[in-house]
């Protein structure tokens, strides 16, 4: 049975949702990062760059394979089962392309999270840089999810597992899913799976934070922030201001511009 290495933590439930998904037996060895055990040494033997998730396959190729970075994990997981990766054809690398754009762009929403939540003092850039990035990320997926029912290779697959986890922290990142109803919709069609439903659950779900008192504090905080009406209040994608270096390297530069770093 594969140990799968996780929290309750976006990049951990693309693992949990993916085997309850292809039905793959796994058992979760919990690294709760409120309590700092992925900085122990025990894990980083593990990941010696001390991030969840991370497996440990004992039927691997050749012997006992440990695997870690989360896109790695689903694309050797689609590979060993045979499920929600093309074995080939223009399908598989649709489907590895919208995988890649999710891991290189996720760390786009962490930061949100980290700046719109977790300063101790307001930093107005950063959370004009990394909203405006997220608007812009959710505006590439739902122009690609119109008139599709999942992202990729014309069937649920890693990459809708891939970001569905952290879709599912789109009030985090300061964005309403009503502005972009293609993704709304995806994202109810991956919510009613029942395997889905398992695998978001496990350990915890989005809204709970584990059972350490530094998790309770976090939650905490987020619940106050949440329920803040300012942060409620977006800056919606065109009502950010594009300007100088913040608009050029956050928004992208306007058609006409010759590039403006101003
Ligand atoms: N590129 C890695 C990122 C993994 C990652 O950042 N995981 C987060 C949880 S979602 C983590 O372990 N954070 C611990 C920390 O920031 O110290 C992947 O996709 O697996």
């Amino acid at each position: 049975m594969i140990d799968l290495y996780t929290t309750g933590a976006p990049n951990g439930r693309k693992i949990t949702i993916f085997c309850e998904e292809a039905e793959l037996p796994y058992r979760v060895r919990l690294v709760d990062l409120y309590e700092g055990a992925h900085r122990q040494p025990e894990f980083l033997a593990i990941n010696p760059n001390g991030r969840i998730p991370a497996i440990r396959d004992p039927d691997g190729p050749g012997g006992p394979l440990i695997l870690w970075e989360s896109g790695a994990i689903l694309q050797y997981l689609a590979e060993k089962t045979g499920r929600f990766l093309p074995q080939s054809g223009p399908a598989r690398w649709e489907v590895l392309q919208w995988l890649y754009f999710q891991v290189s762009h996720a760390p786009y929403w962490g930061q949100a999270h980290v700046f719109r939540l977790f300063t101790p003092e307001p930093m107005p850039f950063a959370i004009e840089r990394y909203t405006r990035e997220a608007h812009r990320l959710y505006r590439v997926i739902d122009d690609q999810l119109a008139g599709r029912d999942w992202i990729a290779g014309g069937a649920l697959s890693v990459a809708d597992m891939a970001l569905f986890p952290w879709v599912e922290y789109h009030r985090w990142q300061g964005v309403a899913l009503e502005d972009f109803p293609a993704v709304l919709g995806w994202f109810r069609r991956m919510a009613e799976r029942p395997a889905v439903a398992r695998g978001r659950a496990n350990p915890w779900g989005v809204e709970a934070f584990g059972p350490s008192a530094r998790g309770a504090a976090v939650g905490a905080k987020v619940a106050e922030r949440l329920a803040d009406p300012a942060f409620g209040a977006r800056p919606a994608p065109d009502t950010v201001p594009a300007t100088g270096v913040t608009g050029w390297i956050g928004g992208g530069a306007p058609p006409d511009s010759k590039g403006d770093t101003g």
